[in-house]
């Protein structure tokens, strides 16, 4: 009887362990990053002294893909990202520390790298034409596709890219996007660390989403740009 009970708080444990740490489908439908659109397009300089970044709210870089846990912020790694839209236009920004920066290297794995994920569809998932790996450091050779400017400043610890989307950056659209950093440190990749859901990891074939929010009004904006012409003339 003793031994019924033990092993079914086991059980009841495992099972437990397996439902923190293992990504639901509610988990990953409930997470999403609202880009707000902006009247003023940010300057991709590396540089986050543009002032809609400091409207945008900041979306933490704190889930471990590795094993699918939350990551604690150390001396390690610690990173964010803010998104905005503009005229076709995503624009993100991202802070990032990290102890050690290896950049410059022969090999991508050798080297410290966003990995970003920009599924215009939203239905490809995470695959090769959606993919984007950039080493600290790197502009220009890493565009492709829509990713349309890349700059970092401070050191290789901040970083502004634009993708562009075209009619895809509209009020209310959705992609599926994902933002991580593969931490090298000592020569070797030590952490994978994502924007994503509990239990998100590196095997999910999914993307949490993207919205593209309106909260200004354009029209509003628009008459006010109009506005600002039409005074400009006399
Ligand atoms: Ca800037
Ligand atoms: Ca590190
Ligand atoms: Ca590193």
């Amino acid at each position: 009887m003793r031994k019924q009970f033990i092993l079914s708080i086991v059980l009841f444990l495992t099972v437990l362990s397996f439902a923190l740490a293992h990504l639901t489908d509610d988990n990953l439908e409930n997470f999403q990053y609202n880009a707000e659109l902006v009247s003023v397009a940010p300057i991709v300089d590396g540089y986050l002294d543009d002032p809609v970044w400091d409207e945008a709210l900041p979306a933490k870089i704190d889930q471990d893909i590795m094993n699918g846990r939350q990551w604690q912020e150390s001396n390690d790694f610690t990173g964010s990202f803010k998104a905005v839209w503009r005229s076709g236009f995503l624009y993100i920004a991202i802070k990032l520390r990290d102890d050690q920066i290896e950049k410059q290297q022969s090999k991508l794995f050798r080297e410290d790298h966003l990995v970003l994920h920009v599924d215009p569809q939203h239905y490809h998932g995470k695959d090769e034409f959606n993919r984007y790996e950039i080493p600290i450091g790197m502009e220009s050779s890493a565009l492709k596709g829509s990713l349309s400017a890349v700059a970092w400043g401070n050191d290789g610890q901040t970083c502004e890219l634009s993708f562009r989307l075209g009619g895809i950056a509209s009020k209310d659209s959705i992609i599926g996007f994902c933002i991580a950093y593969n931490d090298v440190d000592n020569g070797q990749i030590e952490n994978k660390i994502a924007w994503g859901p509990k239990g998100y990891t590196e095997q999910e074939f999914r993307l949490p989403d993207l919205v593209f929010n309106a909260s200004i009004n354009p029209n509003a904006q628009q008459k006010l740009i109009r506005w600002g012409q039409i005074k400009n003339l006399y």
